[in-house]
């Protein structure tokens, strides 16, 4: 047995988990946490599940997750429950024999979850129809949270998407420059001091009382969305890590930063970086479809502001771990985060032009004149 196995084995055996490991296979999706795809044969029976260890340096009480979850999934449930349809599609934890959905010890914090028959992730689409079905998951999400009492979450990342005070963070580390890195990105600094006055003024508007927290799911790439295998259509969305108090502006504007990008969030050739219209119109029906009644005018006037300050949250955010050695976002080369960066950058600034564009096609969806 390879050294995966051996350890998959273990993490089956605290969860009472029985039945021969026939394949372990690693996802590589995300950033943070790491992933494994796990086949076992039970009862002769083929099944599979996704084994995860959390990143204790990134969650740093990583319990609290998989309270909010379990929450928030209960939630769901019962609404789905007294909407007529049974059990949610999403994921489904496992338990140890002590009654817990995670298990932890000497070999880190994981947890098991069955795998969704028949769906699939999406990485990179160029078709608009994934992007709307995508919003409209997204949008039911929120939709379904929409009287979920926020103050019962706990808030697992402070100030995750603060983007003031990740641009704040930034200048403290450029100011300290602990790898001495700094001197490298002076354009890309220059860039983000021209740019924060208009990436601050979610926080600005809520300073104001003019926009409100809700919970919203935090972390809304594509791929965090299952998709049916044979109909396209999205199941579900996952990674609930991040499930939290936040703006509507935010869930919006990661999924255009990620998803109607033309690039991959990491491409080093800017002159394929641009927003495509297409598939930001195409998000937009989606989500605003599912959420329209439950928004205020100004979180639907913010929409396409929340696509260029997320993005420029993430440009910060990189070159932030950058300047201070990489510890957070798992890298696959030296210099990866300031690749992400730049190209984060160069979206932003493509966003920025287009900002006009993306405020009348919302306004045009959500039937307001801007
Ligand atoms: C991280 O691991 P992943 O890819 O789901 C990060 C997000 C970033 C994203 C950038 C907890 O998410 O906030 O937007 O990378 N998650 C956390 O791709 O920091
Ligand atoms: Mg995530």
């Amino acid at each position: 047995m390879n050294d995966i196995l051996i350890l998959m084995r273990r993490i089956a055996d605290a969860f009472s988990l029985e039945g021969e490991i026939l394949e372990a296979k690693v996802i590589s999706n995300g950033h943070i946490n790491n992933t494994y795809a796990v086949t076992l044969r039970l009862d002769g029976e083929d099944r599979s599940f996704v084994f995860q260890r959390i990143n204790v340096f990134v969650f740093k009480k990583p319990r609290l997750i998989m309270e909010n979850i379990e929450l928030v999934t209960r939630h769901v449930e019962e609404k789905l429950a007294l909407l007529g349809r049974s059990r949610d599609e999403g994921m489904h934890f496992l338990y140890t024999p002590q009654g817990e959905n995670y298990c932890e010890n000497e070999d880190g914090f994981w947890r098991i979850s069955e795998y969704v028959p028949d769906s699939v992730t999406v990485n990179f689409s160029e078709d608009p129809n994934v992007l709307r079905s995508a919003g409209r998951a997204f949008g039911r999400f929120q939709t379904m949270l929409s009287d979920f009492d926020a103050t019962k979450l706990h808030e697992t990342i402070p100030h995750f998407h603060d983007t003031r005070s990740r641009i704040a963070q930034l200048w403290q580390n450029v100011k300290e420059d602990p790898c001495k890195r700094a001197s490298e990105v002076t354009h890309e600094l220059e860039r983000i001091r021209a740019l924060s006055p208009t990436a601050v003024r979610l926080n600005e508007l809520v300073d104001r009382g003019e926009l409100t927290y809700r919970v919203t799911h935090n972390d809304t790439k594509i791929n965090n969305v299952l998709f049916d295998a044979i109909t396209g259509e999205a199941k579900t969305v996952i990674d609930l890590d991040t499930v939290m108090p936040g703006l509507v502006a935010h869930d919006f504007g990661d999924a255009i930063r990620f998803g109607a990008s033309t690039a991959a969030e990491d491409e080093p050739d800017l002159s394929k970086v641009s927003l495509d219209m297409d598939r930001f119109r195409a998000y937009a029906e989606g989500f605003i479809g599912e959420v329209r009644s439950s928004l205020t005018r100004c979180e639907l006037e913010t929409l396409a502001l929340g696509a260029f300050t997320m993005t420029l949250e993430l440009v910060v955010r990189f070159l932030d771990d950058y300047l201070t050695g990489d510890q957070y976002f798992k890298t696959a080369y030296p210099g990866h985060n300031l690749v992400r960066a730049r190209c984060q950058l160069a979206l932003a600034e493509d966003m920025l032009k287009k900002l006009d564009a993306m405020n009348r096609i919302v306004s045009e969806i959500a039937g307001f004149a801007c």
